[in-house]
C-alpha cells in the first residue's frame, strides 16, 4: 500500500490541512520583499541582515526564512558567521517583483483579497453565491463593481491577472494558428499582458483591448505604453455597449465569471459583431468532461463561486455555449498548463 493510502498515518490529510500554511509562508516572504532583497544583494545574507533591511523582527524573520528553506524557496549554507540564505532559481524567476515572469502580483491578490473571501467558503456553498458582502461589506449584485471597489483593488487585480500571461500566454495563443486574423479584440483585456503576447507572437496583428473606461485608463497609465503601436483601446461595457466589428475576439477568463445566460448574451453579441470567416478564442481552464479534474481547475471553480457569478466549465459546456450563439467548427486545444484554448468560427 502506498503511503498516501495508509490509514495509520493519513499523509494526504496532513498535507491538505497544512496547504494554507504553505501558501501564507510563500505569500508573506514575497510581501515582505525577502526574494527581492536576496536578488539585489547578489550574495547570501544572514537572517539578521535580512531582518534589519526589511524592518522585521530577527526572531520572526529567522523562522520565516527557515520555513522557506523547507519549502525549497530558499537555500541555506552554514558558515563560521552562521546561516546564510540565498534564493533558489525558481524564486529568482517567479517570486521577485522585477523578473519578467514574476508571479508576485497574483500572490498579493491571492493573499490579500482571495484569501479573505475564502474565509466564507462554507457560506458560499450554502448560499450558492459570492461573498463580497460578508468579506468587504460591498454589494455583490455586480461582481466587478465589487472587485473594482477601489482603484487600488482594481490595480491589484489587473496586475495579478497580467502575471499569469507571463507563464501561460504563449501557450494559449500558439494553441491555434491565429495568423490569418489581423484585427483582434481582447474583450475584458484588462492590463494587456495577453494582448502584448499576442502582438509579439503575431507581428501582423493589431489587438484592441476592450474594457471598462476606468480599466482602460489604468492600462494606458501603468501597463501599455503608447509606443506599442499594435495595441489600441476601446472603452466600453461589453454587456451594455456595442462591440465593434473584428476578425477575432479573444475572451480570456471572461466566461468563467458569468452564468450560462450572461455567457450566451455576450457570445450572441460577439457573433453579431464578428466578420464572416472570423472567430472567437476562449481562453479558460478546462475541466475534464466528468469534472474529475484537474484539481487546480476544480479549485478555481470554487473561487469563482466565492468571487464571481461564474464557474469553470468542460470543453463540451463551452462548445454548447458557442453553438447556442451561432458559432460552428469548434476546436479545443488543451495546453497541459493552467489555461487552455477553444476556437469557434463564424
Ligand atoms: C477572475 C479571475 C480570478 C475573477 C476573479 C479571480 C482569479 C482570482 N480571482 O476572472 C485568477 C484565477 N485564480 C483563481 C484562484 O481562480
Amino acid at each position: 500500500m502506498g503511503s498516501t493510502e495508509d490509514l495509520d498515518y493519513p499523509q494526504i490529510i496532513v498535507q491538505y490541512s497544512n496547504g494554507f500554511l504553505i501558501s501564507k509562508v510563500m505569500f508573506t516572504a514575497c510581501e515582505l520583499g525577502v526574494f527581492d532583497l536576496l536578488l539585489e544583494s547578489g550574495k547570501p545574507l544572514s537572517s539578521d541582515a535580512i531582518a534589519a533591511d526589511l524592518g522585521a523582527s530577527t526572531m520572526g524573520m529567522r523562522r520565516l526564512l527557515d520555513a522557506c528553506v523547507g519549502l525549497k524557496l530558499l537555500a541555506v549554507e552554514m558558515t563560521q558567521e552562521g546561516a546564510l540564505y540565498r534564493n533558489t532559481e525558481i524564486s529568482n524567476v517567479y517570486l521577485t517583483k522585477s523578473s519578467p515572469k514574476s508571479q508576485y502580483h497574483i500572490m498579493m491578490y491571492y493573499s490579500n483579497t482571495v484569501y479573505l473571501c475564502w474565509q466564507y467558503l462554507a457560506d458560499a456553498v450554502r448560499e450558492g453565491r459570492n461573498q463580497y458582502e460578508r468579506t468587504f461589506g460591498v454589494s455583490s449584485k455586480d461582481p466587478f463593481g465589487a472587485m473594482y471597489r477601489s482603484d487600488e483593488e482594481m490595480l491589484k487585480f489587473m496586475a495579478g491577472q497580467n502575471s499569469v500571461w507571463s507563464i501561460c500566454g504563449r501557450d494559449v495563443l500558439a494553441a491555434f494558428d491565429l495568423s490569418p486574423f489581423r484585427q483582434i479584440y481582447d474583450l475584458g483585456g484588462g492590463g494587456g499582458a495577453l494582448a502584448q503576447e499576442c502582438v509579439s507572437l503575431y507581428p501582423n496583428s493589431t489587438v484592441t483591448i476592450y474594457d471598462l473606461p476606468k480599466v482602460v485608463q489604468v492600462a494606458k497609465e501603468q501597463f501599455v505604453s503608447p509606443e506599442e503601436r499594435q495595441i489600441t483601446f476601446h472603452e466600453g461595457d461589453f454587456f451594455n455597449d456595442s462591440i465593434p466589428e473584428a476578425e477575432l475576439y479573444i475572451l480570456s477568463k471572461i466566461l468563467h465569471d458569468w452564468d450560462d445566460d450572461k455567457c450566451k448574451q455576450l457570445l450572441a453579441k460577439v457573433y453579431q459583431a464578428c466578420k464572416p470567416g472570423g472567430g472567437v478564442l476562449l481562453v479558460e481552464s478546462l475541466l475534464h468532461e466528468d469534472k474529475s479534474g484537474p484539481v487546480e481547475t476544480q479549485l478555481y471553480s470554487m473561487n469563482m463561486l466565492v468571487q464571481t457569478e461564474g464557474k469553470e466549465r468542460t470543453a463540451a459546456e463551452y462548445s454548447k455555449l458557442l453553438e447556442a450563439a451561432g458559432f460552428g467548427v469548434i476546436q479545443v486545444k488543451r495546453t497541459g498548463k493552467l489555461y487552455d484554448a477553444v476556437l469557434g468560427r463564424k
